[in-house]
C-alpha cells in the first residue's frame, strides 16, 4: 500500500492520540522506507502538531547510549521534537490510560542562551552557548506494537517522544562534571537502573553538539530558549499503575512523578 508521507504522519499521529499501537510502517506501508524520507515524515508530524496549535520545547536527541546503537545497529542518533503539551510538573501524577506502553528512562536536559548552528559543532561551543542544566525523567511511548521498530519506523515517529518532567534543580554547566553525573532512577524504592553523564555519547554536550550538526543539514539550528533532551543515562524501564519514579542525579537533585 502506497501511503503519502503526509497519511503515514497522519496514521501515526492517530495513533498517539486514540493511544493505539500500530504495526511499523516499514512492514507494509512504507517497506523501503529510507532515513531521510523518514525525517520527512517527522517533518509532516511536527508541522500537524504545530497547526493542532501545540509549541516545540525543544528538539530532543534518542538512541545516544552504546548499547542502544549496537542494538539498533546504527551509527548515529535520532532526533524528535518535544512540544509544551507534553511537558508535566515535577512531582505531578500521570494516567496510565493516556498512553500506549510507556517506558521511562532518565537524561540531563540542556537550556539554552544562545543559538547554535552547525556545521562543526564542538561540546564546549555547546557548554558555552548553554545557560542551566537540570534533570529530566523522559517517558517514551512508541506507537509500534511492542516496541517493535526499524530506525526509520521510529525516526518517523518522533522518536517515540511522548512525555517530559524536569527537575526544578537548574545548575550553570559549568558548576558540574557533567560526565560524571551519577543517576540512579528507582521505582517504588527499588533500583531500576543508573549510569553516569558519560553515557551520552561521552558527554551530554556531545549530544548538542551532534544534535545543531545534524540539523544544520536541513538547514535548521538549535535557538536560545530551547530545551534539548540529551539522551537517556539508564536504560528505558517500563511503567505500570501505582509506580513512583524517581530520578537522583548527582548535584542536580531529585526528578519524580508517580503513575495512577
Ligand atoms: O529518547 C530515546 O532514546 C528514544 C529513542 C527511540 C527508541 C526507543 O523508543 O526506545
Ligand atoms: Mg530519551
Amino acid at each position: 500500500m502506497n501511503m503519502s508521507n503526509k497519511e503515514i504522519a497522519k496514521y501515526l499521529l492517530e495513533a498517539e492520540s486514540n493511544r493505539t499501537d500500530i504495526k511499523r510502517i516499514t512492514l507494509d506501508k512504507s517497506p523501503n522506507l529510507t532515513v531521510e524520507e523518514a525525517y520527512l515524515i517527522q517533518e509532516e508530524l511536527v508541522n500537524m502538531k504545530l497547526e493542532q496549535g501545540h509549541s516545540i520545547i525543544g528538539p530532543k536527541m534518542g538512541l545516544t547510549s552504546r548499547a542502544k546503537m549496537v542494538q539498533m545497529n546504527v551509527e548515529e542518533p535520532i532526533y524528535g521534537y518535544i512540544f509544551n503539551n507534553m511537558v508535566i510538573q515535577d512531582g505531578a501524577e500521570i494516567s496510565l490510560s493516556d498512553y500506549i506502553h510507556p517506558k521511562v528512562e532518565a537524561e540531563i536536559a540542556f537550556i539554552l542562551g544562545k543559538d547554535i548552528e552547525g556545521p562543526g559543532i564542538t561540546g564546549a561551543q555547546v557548554l558555552a552557548a548553554t545557560d542551566y542544566v537540570c534533570g529530566a525523567l523522559e517517558i517514551i511511548d512508541s506507537r509500534y506494537e511492542n516496541f517493535n521498530f526499524t530506525l526509520p519506523d521510529v525516526i518517523a515517529d518522533n522518536a517515540s517522544s511522548s512525555r517530559v518532567v524536569l527537575g526544578n534543580r537548574i545548575r550553570k554547566p559549568e558548576e558540574l562534571e557533567l560526565d560524571l553525573v551519577g543517576t540512579v532512577l528507582k521505582i517504588n524504592g527499588v533500583m531500576k537502573d543508573l549510569g553516569a553523564g558519560a553515557a551520552v555519547l561521552g558527554h551530554p554536550a556531545n549530544s548538542v553538539a551532534m544534535l545543531a550538526n545534524m540539523l544544520h543539514r536541513k538547514g535548521e539550528k538549535l535557538k536560545a530558549g530551547q530545551v534539548i533532551l540529551t539522551g537517556g543515562i539508564t536504560g528505558a524501564v517500563q511503567l505500570s499503575y501505582g509506580d513512583h519514579v524517581t530520578a537522583k542525579l548527582d548535584g542536580l537533585g531529585e526528578v519524580s512523578f508517580s503513575v495512577g
